[in-house]
């Protein structure tokens, strides 16, 4: 126990100290000691696989079928076996063939009492109720013990999820286990987050927590501060997806199973219900789509929020951001949006505003001027709330009055320490708690006499707090911390709340802040570092049940209030904690990364996780890293990898080295090469979100969704494609100037010179990768739209004309497609333009409908082997065509309005 002790104290420091005074190896001896500490033993059990297995299972009875679905009761079969609490004995099953690729299997107590997700966290989808005969994936069965199987039907009929009579159901109070053992060996399974481990997931001896959690440095093989219980497992005959909607900690392990020569996924779950969704695919992107009908695809993003965004933790004062503003045009680097992190806020309370560092008229007039410039504006809001009764704080008396904290079992507030010291946190259950946060936005937001925002960035809504459980003295944690208290030298304030830190436990009920099964969060404990988990929220569910929610929760509330502050405009809200179905509403970004090459490779994996399984696109990682200092060589090599991410932002922690891409030139030229390769590209990423938006298809895509016959692929998360057809290759090697990387059987084109690469399938060594360039390809079968050349602003950049690229596949033919709108309402009210281009034998066909009053300035035509005889434009002859024989490119420069279908014909 003395160890754990000092660890507690270590990782308190850690919370607040900044990254110049810790090192990077400190920080892995903390965490290192984490993960080396027991949990605490109280109320905790340690059952062995056998006695789990020893356990009676359930017996189906009274079977009800329709053609699309089963219903049964499951009886305990035997003896309960009580290994980490009391067996329930009766559970219900219902099974619905919700479409012709999904399956619902819901499995819990016959009473119905039990928690569940409720349905305003996340609707559940409407079933279409499909007979079980038109279904893809068919559900089997036996009664006694009841077992269960997902077949995939059809030319190969295989087993998808399989549980068994060896590893029964357990279903206990405080325990929920379910194992499915047919999965292949070596299995490709994708997905489980929000983890840092390698995209594809390690398959043995493998567990992945599910605890929301403010994870600095965010190791792998531990709970960070998102939840997604959903994974992909990729086979050479299809993909599927299996989602268990269960927000309640979990552990997920993944192992070979020697005996059978398989891979299982056991989970392992203290609460709620089995409630699953199996997907059939049988393509990956298919698998994307159809996870999106349950979750919702994600929200459309504003236009100008593909721009370059500024932020770090330590910006003095007003004039301080001023100076980065101009310092980046000074530097001709298009900075599209500047942020700001709790330095502005009055000793860090959130909704408020230090007069003297960042008064509010200097920051209208600031932000007026940005706005003026074409430019936004995005600031911080936190979630915990400053402990300051009388004083006068808005936030926190609104609050008071609403009801709206959290409170403790006493009905006082759940004080927690966080940046301004003690806190109270909103209680997003409560029904006041959407006016309390939407009117703290329209009035510390407020455009005519508050700050106007375009977007929002929440954080620590894990929740975080750095107070170690339990928590006893807050108000001697935020002095010892050295956090801002009210009053640092007073004494607590006599009408300061009673801290409740009596358990909830009684000798029956359960255990909410120690259950019997310990899922292996890398905290102390469940309440540890964040709210206690015996909290009841405003109508009874449990910090217990909901703690995974409270960053989504947070998300949706500020989504709704920045609406409210302008309506109909898409908000802009970036978040820190998810949990399933936030990107319907916000993006996110992947917090506190390390300024090191093994994180600036690892972002690859986390935006590929968000981007195609998780459906929230809107990602990226904070660029240049956040903790520690970055080097000129790693600054530069990911200025140009994120400019190939969703949400690209340069982020930096309190203390470390300035790291604007202007402050070194390489830097700046790379970040310049790169943005102008992603402006160009602007409206082609912008297009597959509202593709997205429209149907879930992913806006990256590992390799294997393009190659999903080629077993190469299957690990690969170096390289990635940005929207269907954008090949990003970055060079990954420290200090390295070149890169192995691999080609799949295909055709590829040099972005920027549009050369020909014929990919063979194998290993290709790009040598002499200057600090400036990154290797990217246009895959061929592809048609993208690209602006004529990069500009300041987005806003400048849509007035541009296009250049359409012709970029031919084995087969000789291409296809792609250009959606344009407004870029900022969420319903359009002027005609849009969504157009499809396709070619083939020499024609290029533009159809769909027309709105733009841009042109189409250039049509290039890829891998050209010979000179056109003549090149048409609706049918007309054009001269002014080149044709470069050694790259195989013709180039026509044409004038072509976007409002009406064409054709451009090579003769
Ligand atoms: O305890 O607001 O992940 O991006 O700069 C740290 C200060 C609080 C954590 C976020 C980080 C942000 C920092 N925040």
């Amino acid at each position: 126990m003395r160890n754990l002790a000092i660890v507690a104290v270590a990782l308190n420091a850690l919370s607040f100290v900044s990254a110049t005074t810790l090192a990077r190896a400190d920080i892995d001896l903390v965490l290192a000691n984490r993960e080396d500490a027991s949990p605490p033993s109280e109320g905790v059990v340690n059952a062995t696989q056998a006695q789990l297995n020893s356990c009676p299972g359930y017996r189906a009875s009274n079977v009800q079928t329709t053609p699309y679905s089963l219903t049964a009761d499951l009886t305990l079969a035997g003896t309960p076996c009580n290994v980490y609490g009391p067996d329930l004995t009766s559970l219900s099953l219902q099974v619905t063939y919700e479409t012709a690729s999904r399956i619902h299997v819901k499995i819990a107590d016959s009473a119905g009492k039990r928690y569940q997700v409720p349905q305003d966290v996340l609707p559940r989808p409407p079933s279409s109720n499909v007979d079980a005969k038109q279904a893809a994936i068919r559900f089997n069965y036996t009664t006694n013990p009841f077992t269960f199987s997902i077949i995939r039907v059809g030319k190969v009929s295989e087993v998808l999820f399989s549980t068994s009579k060896t590893n029964p159901l357990i279903f206990e109070e405080q325990y929920l286990r379910l194992k499915t053992t047919s999965l292949p060996p070596n299995a490709n399974i994708y997905g489980l987050g929000e983890h840092s481990n390698t995209f594809r997931l390690p398959n043995n001896n493998f567990i992945r927590t599910l605890w929301s959690r403010d994870a600095y440095s965010v190791p792998p093989n531990t709970n960070l501060y998102g939840n997604h219980p959903i994974y992909f497992e990729h086979r050479t005959t299809g993909t599927h997806g299996v989602f268990l909607l269960n927000s309640n900690g979990m552990d997920i392990k993944i192992n070979q199973e020697t005996s059978s020569k398989t891979t299982s996924v056991e989970y392992n779950v203290i609460g709620g219900i089995l409630d699953l969704y199996f997907l059939a695919g049988p393509s990956p992107a298919q698998v994307a789509t159809q996870y999106a009908q349950i979750v919702g695809t994600p929200a459309e993003v504003q236009y100008w929020a593909l721009g370059l965004h500024q932020c770090r933790y330590g910006y003095t004062d007003y004039v301080n951001v001023m100076q980065v503003v101009a310092n980046y045009s000074r530097a001709g680097i298009p900075l599209e949006t500047m942020w700001t992190d709790i330095d502005y806020m009055y000793k860090r309370r959130t909704f408020s505003i230090d007069p003297q560092y960042f008064p509010l008229d200097r920051m209208r007039a600031f932000i007026s001027a940005l706005h003026a410039a074409g430019q936004h504006y995005v600031m911080m809001v936190d979630p915990a709330v400053a402990y300051q009764p009388n004083q006068n704080y808005p936030a926190y008396d609104q609050g008071v009055a609403d009801n709206a904290f959290l409170r403790v079992a006493n009905g006082s507030s759940f004080l927690g320490v966080v940046w301004p010291g003690v806190v109270v946190y909103p209680d997003w259950f409560h029904p006041n708690a959407s006016n309390y946060w939407t009117g703290q936005f329209t009035q510390f937001f407020n455009p005519n006499t508050g700050l106007d925002i375009d977007g929002s960035w929440i954080d620590m809504n894990e929740p975080a707090n750095f107070c170690s459980y339990p928590c006893t003295d807050p108000f001697g944690q935020a002095i010892l911390q050295g956090l801002p208290p009210p009053r640092k030298t007073s004494p607590p304030p006599p009408n300061a709340p009673i801290v409740i830190t009596k358990r909830a436990q009684t000798a029956s009920g359960p255990n909410l802040l120690f259950p019997p099964y310990a899922i292996h969060t890398a905290t102390q404990s469940l309440s540890d570092h964040t709210a206690n988990t015996d909290i009841v929220h405003y109508g009874g569910v449990t910090e217990y049940d909901a703690h995974n929610l409270f960053g989504t929760m947070m998300s949706v509330k500020t989504h709704d209030a920045l609406l409210a502050r302008k309506p109909g405009v898409r908000p802009m809200v970036i978040t820190r904690s998810t949990f399933a179905g936030a990107g319907s509403k916000v993006g996110k970004w992947l917090g506190d990364n390390v300024s090191d090459w093994p994180h600036y490779v690892n972002s690859i994996a986390g935006m590929l996780g968000f981007a195609t399984i998780y459906q929230i696109p809107m990602v990226g990682a904070d660029i240049c890293g956040f903790g520690g200092n970055v080097s000129q060589n790693l600054c530069a090599r990911w200025a140009m990898l994120g400019a190939f991410g969703p949400f690209y932002r340069n982020h930096n922690e309190l203390g470390s080295v300035s790291q604007e891409f202007y402050r070194w030139p390489m830097v700046a030229t790379a970040a310049k090469n790169a943005i102008s390769m992603r402006y160009r590209l602007l409206d082609y990423i912008y297009t597959a979100f509202h593709q997205a938006h429209l149907d879930g298809s992913p806006v990256l895509n590992p390799l294997f969704f393009k190659y999903p016959q080629d077993q190469n692929t299957f690990g690969i998360d170096t390289q990635f494609f940005y929207g269907d057809s954008i090949l990003v290759s970055p060079v990954t090697g420290e200090n390295a100037v070149s890169v192995t990387i691999y080609l799949p059987k295909d055709n590829f084109y040099d972005f920027l010179t549009y050369a020909p690469i014929q990919g063979t399938g194998s290993m290709v060594h790009l040598s002499n990768v200057p600090f400036t360039s990154i290797p990217v390809y246009i895959r061929g079968g592809a048609v993208i739209p690209l602006r004529q050349s990069s500009a300041n602003t987005t806003a400048q950049l849509r007035q541009l004309d296009f250049e359409i690229v012709v970029a031919p596949g084995v087969d000789g033919s291409a296809s792609g497609s250009l959606y344009i709108d407004d870029g900022v309402s969420i319903t359009q009210t002027q005609p849009t333009t969504w157009v499809s281009f396709s070619y083939k034998s020499g024609t290029l066909t533009a159809s769909g409908t027309f709105a733009s009053t841009n042109k189409v300035a250039t049509v290039s035509f890829l891998g050209v082997s010979r000179a056109p005889k003549t090149v048409q434009v609706n049918g007309q002859r054009v001269s002014s065509y080149s044709y470069d024989s050694g790259k195989k490119v013709v180039k026509a420069l044409v004038s072509i309005p976007l409002s009406a279908g064409f054709t451009v014909r090579l003769g």
